[in-house]
């Protein structure tokens, strides 16, 4: 399933791809970045494709909510209660993405394995993320990471990520070589709105679990940081990481007493925000390490996540750490 660019550069075709945006060897060398051959003209195809797709059956996942607010009577692999909603999210992202050309697994988590779809980068998707937020009627989004690698796999095998945040309105932030956000339309159509860098100057912070199970170190860093920013916490780690981006500061779904992993998933949820969040200038943290540089244990396999302004987390790591 894993895919080099190198081999598979004759076999992306490109009618459904015609938006790549790097097409010669000069443009994707000035591209590089630190995460990998992202950038090569096949990658850029296939990553286009993918988050056309992705951007396509963002609509209809919207539009399939309201009926699907109840809970089936069935666990995902994290042993999580499953909504309606999450099952219909998924087998949308899983029919689409596998049927694209360069996508050669598909793996989610509401999934117990990799899907196999043939030869190409693996993609994987949180279809509906902080789908408890349904019944608040709060914001949900959908994480995509697309690796280079067979999964489980380390952060360095992300060539692009991105989000849908089903807000007040519909965007997709993807992250590539650089940080863009889209206004998602109606007919699943995306229109560029604007680079993301993170805020120089940071202002929110969101921090998930039960307070009395954090860590005394994390108590020990939330108590220094919320005399500087302001608490904002939604409950869907898309809504919170997309403030972090708009407004700078950190978010965190920390190491807790209780699960040292925390709740969030590794290949599902913090590499690709790690991968966001790094390309738009910020770091991540597992408490001492990037993100990105932690070792995959298991498809499923939970991580501690600290993402935010680089001079937060350095002191996160520097509290957390010790
Ligand atoms: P999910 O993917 O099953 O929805 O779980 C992940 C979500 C994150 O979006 C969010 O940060 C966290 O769970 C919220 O958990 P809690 O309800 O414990 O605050
Ligand atoms: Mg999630």
């Amino acid at each position: 399933m894993s895919q080099d660019t190198d081999e598979t550069t004759e076999e992306t075709p490109t009618d459904e791809t015609t938006t790549a945006e790097a097409t010669t060897e000069e443009t994707t060398t000035a591209e590089a970045t630190e995460h990998g051959d992202g950038d090569s003209p096949v990658t850029s195809q296939t990553v286009e494709a993918i988050f056309d797709a992705v951007a396509a059956v963002a609509p209809e996942i919207r539009e399939g909510l309201p009926g699907r607010r109840v809970y089936l009577d069935e666990e995902n692999p994290s042993g999580e209660e499953v909504l309606a909603a999450d099952v219909h999210a998924d087998d949308l992202l899983c029919d689409r993405l596998t049927a694209i050309d360069g996508v050669g697994g598909y793996a989610s988590e509401e999934g117990e394995s990799v899907v196999d779809a043939g030869e190409g980068f693996a993609v994987t998707c949180d279809p509906l993320d902080g789908s408890s937020n349904l019944a608040s009627n709060n914001a949900m989004g959908t994480i995509v990471g697309v690796y280079d690698a067979e999964l489980p796999a380390t952060g360095d095998a992300v060539v692009a990520a991105g989000y849908v945040l089903y807000g007040p309105i519909t965007t997709m932030v993807v992250a590539r070589d650089r940080v863009t956000e889209y206004l998602v339309h109606d007919d699943g159509s995306r229109e560029e709105l604007t680079q993301i860098t993170l805020p120089e100057e940071p202002t929110v912070y969101g921090f998930g679990g039960r307070v009395p199970d954090w860590p005394e170190d994390v108590a020990d860093y939330v108590s220094a940081v919320e005399s500087e920013l302001k608490l904002r916490y939604g409950g869907a780690m898309v809504g919170d990481v997309n403030q972090v981006l708009t407004y700078g500061g950190v978010f965190a779904y920390p190491a807790l007493r209780s699960n040292p992993e925390g709740k969030l998933r590794h290949q599902f949820e913090g590499n690709p925000m790690a991968y966001i969040v790094e390309t738009a200038g910020g770091r991540s943290s597992d408490g001492s390490q990037s993100i990105l540089d932690a070792p995959a244990e298991a498809l499923h396999g939970r991580i501690p996540v600290y993402v935010g302004n680089e001079d937060l987390i350095d002191r996160l790591e520097a509290t957390v750490g010790t």
